[in-house]
């Protein structure tokens, strides 16, 4: 019974270990985008307003800078969304891109209409 025990925790550590393994090297092996576009947020705007890529793999760093939570959005893309971002924290959004206009709004209720809309560009 207790060796028994043994082996199924040994099979858990070594799974977890395991997964944390694949996570990692899928972190470091995934190539890092050579676009990186810096992003401000606070009340009630984003800095710049206007962005401007090249086709492929971008991405933003978006950084809070205000007093209350915001989001980065790309509603035209699938899944292109930030967590809501506490003030004074940041976060990446990798994106892949075509030629095109896209719209950047902020998540956060009323926000986009107050304002928070940038424009990315790809060209
Ligand atoms: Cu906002």
């Amino acid at each position: 019974m207790k060796r028994v025990t043994r082996l199924l925790i040994l099979a858990f550590v070594t799974g977890i270990a395991g997964t944390g393994l694949v996570m990692i090297r899928a972190g470091h092996s995934g190539q890092a985008p050579a676009q990186v576009i810096q992003l401000e947020m606070k009340e009630f705007t984003f800095t710049p307003k206007a962005l401007t890529a090249k086709p492929g793999s971008v991405r933003i760093l978006a950084r809070n800078k205000g007093m209350v939570e915001h989001s980065l959005t790309v509603p035209a893309l699938k899944n292109a969304t930030t967590k809501n971002l506490l003030a004074g924290k940041s976060a990446s959004l990798d994106l892949t891109v075509r030629a095109g206009t896209y719209q950047i709004v902020c998540d956060v209720p009323g926000h986009k209409e107050a304002g928070m809309v940038a424009t990315l560009t790809v060209r």
